[in-house]
């Protein structure tokens, strides 16, 4: 993907309403910290631009980036921060649960899962829930540099049993300081995009 265009169109609170946006959109979804934003900053070739978080929970909103006026990368809140209280977790949660509930525009959904360790009680939860309300979400399997090689394959199998994802689930590992894995993702998008352009 060429990136010709890129704006910051809609920053989503808990309490504004979501956008009626014109194209597809590729939403990311994670715990926090797992790397939501350095993935989308990496897809877009920016440093920055997405803001990452030195301290998890740093996404706070919904952001929707409007890319080339042709799509939009939605970068979600984190969920299982642990020292947000209990009442902002309850809102996150509802605000990740309203925007998958009621987007049109949704077109794939990314699940992303740190490679380092097995799915969480909340990743389980979390892929159920999307499961459940009829998507099929690609897991990105992040912070790949950050495991040995030869670890790769032991890892990702444990992310695989760990979240008993359905046959035929996809899994791309990727890592936002190598950039591995970014046209892997990239290829993805463009593939789903143009096979809706044609209806
Ligand atoms: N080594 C390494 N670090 C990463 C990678 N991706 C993200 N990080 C680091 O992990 C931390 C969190 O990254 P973010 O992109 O802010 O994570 P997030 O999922 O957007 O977090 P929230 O907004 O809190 O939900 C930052 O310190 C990043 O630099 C990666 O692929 N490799
Ligand atoms: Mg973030």
């Amino acid at each position: 993907m060429v990136i010709k265009s890129l704006n910051l169109e809609t920053v989503c609170g808990i309490t504004s309403g979501l956008p009626d946006n014109p194209y597809p959109e590729i939403a990311f979804a994670g715990k926090s910290n797992v790397g939501k934003s350095s993935l989308i900053n990496a897809l877009m070739n920016r440093k920055s631009y997405a803001r990452i978080s030195a301290t998890p929970g740093k996404t706070q909103t919904i952001n929707f980036y409007n890319i080339n006026e042709e799509l939009y990368l939605v970068d979600l809140p984190g969920y299982g921060y642990a020292k947000v209280s209990e009442k902002e977790k309850l809102q996150w949660g509802k605000m990740i649960e309203r925007y998958l509930r009621n987007s049109k525009q949704l077109q794939t959904l990314f699940l992303l899962i740190d490679i380092r360790h097995a799915p969480s009680a909340n990743d389980r939860t979390m892929y159920e829930w999307i499961v459940e309300n009829g998507y099929r979400p690609v897991i990105i399997a992040t912070k790949l540099d950050k495991i040995k090689r030869s670890q790769k394959d032991k890892q990702l199998k444990l992310i695989r049993e760990g979240l008993s994802v359905l046959p035929g689930t996809v899994i791309i590992p990727f890592s936002s300081v190598s950039k591995q894995g970014r046209e892997e993702i990239w290829e993805l998008v463009e593939t789903t995009v143009l096979q809706r352009r044609s209806f």
